[in-house]
């Protein structure tokens, strides 16, 4: 097990609010106490575990992963998939602090998962490739990370959120909205999304009000929202500013009846309830605001909705069960949070194990430059011939995970749109999905949207 030294444990300890440090550094799988005589092989784990996007509830998915990997003998046989572990908290800069850690710190790294927030990605994916790493996030979806200049060797199992824009349009189009406006936290996951969005909107012929964007405080946003009377709002930023949004837009008596709000839908469960700093509202307002608001959640399909046997002989829904029970149930995982997008990791550790497998014969036909061979133990940083051998392995791996079928185009995924609502038990249910493949009616309703109304008479009982 790598341990951080004690000097860094103390200086994250005091910089770093709800850092989970138990996770920093260590090497996670339960196989590599029984590794026997096999090679280790490391990834560098690189997630948020805290921030505006948690996704520590990847954890039990991905160490399950390392577990059937590990316990195959037709796979990886000669070696020991480990994960060695960084909190990246969903900062770029903590993103690339950690990233030079792994690479400097022994052990050496195969490939790094990660990271989880694209923020991070782009901070780890743009220079990742000066060492010959590559990188595969299973959450990240900002169309920024598309771009093979600045990113050549990221992969990803997760689709782009722009992607997500003809659900978004279609379902202004099947309520007959015809006058939108949209806020969004200025990054560039957001801004490139809005850009789409604008081109689609125009085509739809939908109304483009305003479309408002801020760093830190959206208080003049949400006041000039309320000025254009926008009453349909598509709202793009991490939790944390989400916080300050449904703050402000109650504060204007923007989240009751007469409004809808379109966010993201892969906030983790009661995001409005984490703590992440100073709020002009308390936690019970905050609350009440985003209870009452008609609000809908738009992401891209995590859980694979078939009952097919996924790569690792689970169903998704097995696989599911399997994933909350841990959380619930074992000790190790006590802290992590549960997160929909569970599923990506999974099939991310399963994604970079295949394309490794792939590799060991590729490596023992090719002939390298300096005339020597080389096995999967032997990759350092400086190997770029080797790299170009995990590479095209990773470009050519298909398989049916728990996501559904996986498989890159270009470095990224295609996929199908889930649209959640906001319901009386405050939790997001899947209502509808989008899929493009069904080319005639791609936008289904799975159930009965839930208007404001209603779902006023309803809690009257
Ligand atoms: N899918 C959750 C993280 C979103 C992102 O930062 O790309």
């Amino acid at each position: 097990m790598m341990l951080l030294h004690i000097e860094e444990h103390l200086f994250i300890l005091t910089i770093l609010s709800g850092l989970l440090l138990a996770i920093n550094g260590q090497v996670t799988n339960i196989s590599q106490e029984d590794g026997g005589m096999k090679i280790p092989l490391y990834i560098g784990g690189l997630l948020p575990f805290s921030g505006g996007w948690d996704g520590s509830g990847l954890v039990p998915g991905i160490d399950f992963a390392l577990e059937q990997i590990n316990a195959r003998e037709d796979l990886l046989a000669e070696y020991d998939l480990r994960i060695v572990w960084n909190d990246t908290q969903c900062s770029p800069g903590l993103s690339s602090r950690v990233f030079f850690d792994q690479i400097y710190r022994e052990p050496q790294k195969i490939m790094i998962l990660g990271g989880g927030c694209s923020v991070g990605s782009e901070a780890i994916a743009s220079t990742a490739h000066y060492w010959n790493l590559i990188s595969v996030s299973p959450t990240s979806s900002s169309p920024a990370l598309s771009n093979r200049v600045k990113y050549p060797l990221f992969y990803r199992t997760q689709t782009t959120e722009h992607s997500l824009n003809p659900a978004r349009v279609a379902i202004m189009k099947e309520f007959g909205w015809t006058r939108v406006a949209t806020i969004h936290e200025n990054y560039e996951l957001f801004s490139l999304t809005v850009d789409d969005l604008v081109s689609e909107l125009k085509e739809a012929n939908i109304t483009l009000i305003t479309s408002e964007s801020f760093v830190d405080n959206p208080k003049n946003q949400i006041e000039n929202l309320k000025k254009q009377d926008a009453k349909i709002i598509i709202a793009l930023m991490y939790a944390d500013q989400a916080q300050k949004v449904f703050c402000e837009a109650s504060k204007l008596n923007m989240t009751g009846e007469g409004y809808v709000w379109m966010l993201v839908g892969w906030y983790n469960n009661k995001w409005w309830e984490v703590d992440f700093g100073p709020l002009e509202c308390t936690k019970e307002e905050l609350t009440e605001a985003v209870g009452r608001s008609n609000y809908f959640g738009i992401r891209s399909q995590g859980l694979s909705s078939t009952d097919e046997i996924a790569i690792g002989g689970v169903t998704a829904s097995g696989f599911d069960e399997y994933v909350r029970y841990q959380l619930d149930n074992n000790p190790k995982y006590s802290r992590l949070t549960f997160t929909s997008e569970h599923p990506f990791g999974y099939d991310t550790v399963w994604a970079i194990a295949l394309a490794l497998n792939e590799s060991i014969d590729i490596l023992k036909s090719t002939t390298f430059l300096d005339g020597r061979m080389r096995r999967l133990e032997d990759y350092t940083y400086d190997d770029k011939e080797m790299m170009m051998v995990l590479y095209k392995s990773l470009s050519e791996v298909l398989f049916l995970g728990v996501t559904g079928p996986v498989s890159f185009e270009k470095g990224d995924r295609v996929g199908i749109t889930i649209i959640r609502q906001l319901r009386e038990d405050l939790l997001e249910h899947k209502i509808g999905d989008f899929n493009p493949a069904h080319v005639q009616d791609p936008l289904r309703w799975t159930r009965d949207i839930m208007w404001p109304d209603r779902k006023k008479d309803q809690s009257r009982g």
